[in-house]
């Protein structure tokens, strides 16, 4: 669509947000790479986002409407709570036995995603290193309370690792989430492979020092997306209620609506058929202290 007047002649393009910082974005229109700004709203483009943009003759974008996002997948720090991707419909949580590892940062992630709506799998990277951290056991207590998971070597056996990951990853919009020094840049680069071209071309249209990766990047891979995230240490789940984490535990579906009281913390109040279970051995310790711990300034 072509509008006239003004003198300035404007066309009206569909679009996804492949990377943003402070209040530039680069939208893929068609495969083509364009900066676009929002004006008058601040921060509220998320990487994965349609967008509808208007675009000047100078290859300047300005965002105009952004389209009902299918999922919106959030992590809150001390500060606030950011987006991390729109759009999404599978989170990646890459973790390795070295550097050690913080299971409670994996699950963190999985209660983001499933308090999103967002499948998700675990994916155990570095099995060529030697297991210090337990990470096949960690793992394998992940599959049995009913989550996808797969154990690879992105590095050293990187034929089955292509293999078992676009059997797992292809036709899927994935965000890739983990610690830092898990594997997910390497991951990236193996399943599309023009990635840290794209990393470094990204940040150099929108002016980021070549080093900073404060933000999500989205690459298109197969009919899908891989979206790649900083790394980051926390994995905040401020934005949550009560009710809302509870939901995402597995192990305690059968049990909710069980409790003496509707309004229950799941903190030991008297009847509570999920400290119950947890007496019992049938909710794990780590699991029930993790519980605890998430919901211990909201159960007031
Ligand atoms: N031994 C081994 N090293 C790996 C593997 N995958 C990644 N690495 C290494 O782990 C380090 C961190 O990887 P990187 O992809 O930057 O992690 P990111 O911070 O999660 O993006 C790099 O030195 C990689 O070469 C693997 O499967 N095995
Ligand atoms: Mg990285
Ligand atoms: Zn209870």
């Amino acid at each position: 669509m072509t509008l006239q007047g003004s003198g300035l002649e404007t066309e009206r393009v569909r679009a996804r947000v492949v990377a943003t910082f402070g209040r530039s974005s680069l939208i893929d229109h068609e495969s083509r790479i364009l900066q676009a700004t929002r004006r008058g709203k601040r921060g509220d483009v998320v990487v994965g986002d349609w967008v509808s943009a208007s675009l000047a003759t100078n290859d300047q974008a300005s965002i105009e409407l952004i389209e009902p996002r299918a999922s919106l997948l959030f992590r809150a720090d001390s500060y606030r709570v950011k987006e991390l991707a729109a759009n999404i419909d599978q989170v990646v949580v890459v973790f390795a036995a070295h550097p050690s590892f913080n299971p409670w940062f994996v699950w963190k992630a999985l209660v983001a995603a499933a308090a999103s709506g967002i499948e998700a799998l675990v994916l155990r990277n570095k099995t060529d290193l030697p297991d210090a951290s337990d990470a096949a056991a960690f793992v394998q207590q992940i599959s049995q309370l009913g989550w996808r998971t797969l154990a690879l070597s992105t590095k050293v056996d990187s034929a089955a690792a292509r293999d078992l990951l676009n059997r797992e990853l292809l036709g899927r919009r994935n965000l890739l989430v983990g610690q830092s020094g898990m594997g997910k840049s390497t991951l990236l680069n193996l399943l599309v492979p023009d990635a840290h071209a794209r990393t470094q071309e990204y940040s150099h249209r929108l002016n980021v020092g070549k080093q900073t990766t404060t933000a999500s990047r989205w690459f298109p891979f197969g009919s899908g997306a891989l979206v790649d995230t900083p790394g980051f240490q926390e994995f905040g789940l401020s934005h949550l209620s009560l009710n809302q984490i509870a939901g995402t535990f597995p192990e305690f579906s059968a049990l909710l609506g069980s409790c003496r009281f509707v309004d229950c913390h799941h903190h030991e109040e008297p009847g509570c058929a999920i400290s119950a279970a947890h007496a019992e051995g049938s909710v794990s310790p780590e699991r029930y202290k993790f519980y605890r711990s998430l919901t211990a300034s909201l159960a007031k």
